[in-house]
């Protein structure tokens, strides 16, 4: 039986096994106050930045003229790396001492570079970072988190743009989960998840926003997120490291454009929380699981009103009005390659 998409439904997401409340139709509801809300623009350098280049952090080290990327061992890391394990076995006070360590990820030594102004081969850099530091911390670590929270929104301490990285001894839920549903979906289908799901999203076109021979990024058919997007290689990897020299160019070409048209979306920093999930390095070695990113932004209407998941959400399951495929649709009407910014200041 077919389902009419166009009222309400909920939709399945395969990675998660988690479901998601559509509601199209409450769209048409009336709503006010569309406002952007201008911002001054952001220097090159801040003198009061604790990540800029030669300054001085919190706990007193000196940053030094870093010109790339620069990584540093978070000086308040939530997770420490002590030599034993631990674990309660109360059935209802469970506890177990945690392994880890957490770095920050400088992507630039411009204060005002976020993602979508880096040049490709500055993002190229940032990926060949991410990558190193999975291959060195995956010797020691079952999970090598990589991520950014972007925008005060997101809770972000600090606008130089950064991200972070929590390496832990332990496999985290979000991963493990997405583990169960891949190998899951191998054994009953035969296939690998997400090399299926980037091909039938080819196919279709729908949802996609961004695609080129090595990559697509799609607003994914059960996105919670109003605009929220996955990045699937179309090829089989489950980590950064194993990225050859093309792969790994075409990544930088597909997160710059995708970060780009955020950012045109509302002529805003798009705030977000993004990161990659790569399997596996505990000894549940499984090879269906596939390298994939997730972009979580809080926007819904415009640069200051956002999605809250808040009553129904946090009682029951996500709800989410706009559709994905509309949300695709307003992200592939903005520029991929013009950033806003660059476009404001060539006509100043
Ligand atoms: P956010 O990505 O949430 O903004 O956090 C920035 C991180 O940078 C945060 O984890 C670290 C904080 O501990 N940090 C330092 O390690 N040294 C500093 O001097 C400032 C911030
Ligand atoms: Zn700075």
């Amino acid at each position: 039986m077919s389902i009419d998409l166009t009222r309400p439904h909920r939709r399945y997401n395969p990675l998660s096994g988690r479901w998601v409340q559509v509601s199209p139709h409450r769209l048409d509801r009336p709503w006010q106050g569309e406002e952007t809300v201008p911002k001054p623009p952001v220097p090159a350098y801040d003198e009061g930045c604790y990540l800029c280049p030669g300054n001085t952090r919190k706990n007193g080290e000196v940053n030094p003229d870093y010109e790339g990327v620069y990584v540093f061992d978070n000086d308040f890391p939530a997770l420490l790396d002590p030599p034993d394990l631990a674990q309660s076995e109360d059935a209802l006070f469970k506890a177990q001492t945690t392994q880890g360590v957490c770095r920050v990820v400088c992507f630039s030594p411009d204060h005002s570079k976020t993602l979508p102004l880096l040049t490709h081969a500055e993002l190229r850099e940032v990926i060949d970072v991410w990558a190193d530091q999975t291959a060195e911390l995956g010797e020691r670590f079952a999970s090598v988190q990589i991520f950014e929270n972007k925008g005060a929104m997101m809770g972000c301490s600090n606008p130089h743009p950064h991200g972070q990285i929590w390496a832990t001894r332990h496999m985290p839920d979000e991963l493990t989960e997405e583990i169960v549903q891949q190998v899951g979906y191998h054994d009953k289908n035969g296939s690998n998840m997400l090399l299926d799901l980037a091909a039938r999203e080819v196919e279709s076109g729908d949802r996609v926003v961004e695609c080129n021979a090595d990559w697509v990024a799609i607003v994914p058919f059960w996105a919670a997120w109003p605009f929220e997007t996955l990045v699937l290689p179309r090829f089989k990897a489950a980590r950064l490291p194993q990225l050859s020299d093309g792969q790994r160019g075409t990544l930088a070409r597909v997160l710059k454009a995708l970060t780009t048209r955020y950012d045109n979306l509302f002529r805003t920093s798009f705030p977000y929380s993004m990161g990659w999930h790569q399997f596996p390095f505990a000894e549940t070695a499984l090879d269906h699981a596939q390298l994939h990113a997730h972009f979580y932004p809080p926007l819904l209407r415009s640069a200051s009103v956002r999605k809250f998941m808040v009553g129904y959400e946090m009682l029951a399951e996500p709800q989410r009005d706009l559709t994905p495929e509309r949300a695709a649709d307003m992200l592939r009407a903005v520029s991929g390659s013009e950033h806003y910014l660059a476009a404001s200041e060539a006509s100043a």
